[in-house]
């Protein structure tokens, strides 16, 4: 591998969330570029409290710390380089290409799921300015659909048509450990990108080049509200903007589910179907 700043790198059988672990670290002190890998989660997490799924053994789940120097509107930047050096991973071990559906999925065919990104800040003790403080953390987690499922007869009702797998879309296996190095290998540039004003544009860009979701019939969820329209871009800190029809909506954070119409997207306008 490549020099990186990626060396400390701690492996654990099992435990409850790669995120959790790594977040208490970063309160105690530890510096960027740590990184923790886990055969199995017993409570890994999406956002908003959900759940992340993974038998033991089958799927890359792992969480890197992060302590870059971003303005706050920046902070999406972080989630976007750990997707797209887990593209760059997945097309080198696999000719795959998979495509990021704003915010945070990497997903195959059908827009289904291959991989889920968890970005989390820690605000707390290392947060002040002065000489030999450190820049806030964000632990950025993903668990990338690696060995499971093998069809869609593995997967819980909730995640059938909507998950997938690298072994499924493939019909081969992935060496997980080949395509963590690779994915921290690609990490290590976009991540000094984030440092410079010409790299956060090079990464709004590679982010935009590889959003699925750019040019979809789309329903977004906020906390408190929920409307459709189409997006029409990404912006050069990764907000989606969507065209509302009556004005331009640019949104920082929320859930986006890609409405498209049921059977032919040309054909079918005003039958739409949901793709989460
Ligand atoms: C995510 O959340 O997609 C972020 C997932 C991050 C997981 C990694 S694993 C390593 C690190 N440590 C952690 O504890 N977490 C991170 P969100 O967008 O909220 O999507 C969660 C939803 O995805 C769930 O509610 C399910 O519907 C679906 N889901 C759960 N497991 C899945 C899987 N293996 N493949 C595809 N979809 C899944």
């Amino acid at each position: 591998m490549p020099e990186t700043r990626f060396t400390d790198i701690r492996r654990f059988e099992s435990i409850d969330s790669t995120n959790r672990y790594l977040l208490d670290e970063a309160r105690n002190g530890a510096p960027e570029g740590v990184v923790v890998v886990a055969d199995h989660q017993s409570s890994g997490r999406g956002r908003l409290g959900r759940h992340w799924e993974a038998p033991p053994g089958s799927n890359l789940l792992a969480s890197v710390l992060l302590r870059p120097d971003l303005a706050p509107a920046d902070r999406h930047l972080a989630t976007a380089v750990v997707a797209l050096a887990a593209i760059d991973a997945i097309v080198t071990e696999t000719g795959m290409a998979p495509g990021i559906k704003w915010p945070n999925d990497l997903v195959g065919p059908g827009y289904r799921k291959l991989a889920g990104v968890l970005a989390e800040a820690d605000m707390g003790s290392n947060a002040t300015g002065g000489v030999g403080a450190m820049c806030p953390a964000i632990v950025v987690g993903i668990g990338v659909n690696v060995g499971w499922p093998l069809s869609d007869g593995d997967l819980p009702d909730d995640l059938v048509g909507i998950a997938t797998s690298l072994r499924q879309e493939t019909g081969r296996p992935v060496d997980r450990t080949a395509l963590l190095h690779r994915l921290l290998a690609a990490l290590e540039p976009r991540v000094a990108a984030l440092g410079s004003v010409d790299g956060r544009a090079r990464l709004g860009s590679d982010l935009r080049r590889h959003c699925t979701t750019i040019g979809e019939r789309v329903r977004v969820d906020l906390l408190d509200e929920s409307f459709e329209g189409t997006a029409i871009d990404v912006t050069a800190e990764g907000h989606l903007i969507v065209d509302v029809g009556v004005c331009m909506r640019t949104v920082v954070a929320g859930d986006v589910i890609h409405l498209r119409p049921i059977g032919d997207t040309r054909h079918a306008p005003g039958s739409f179907g949901s793709h989460e």
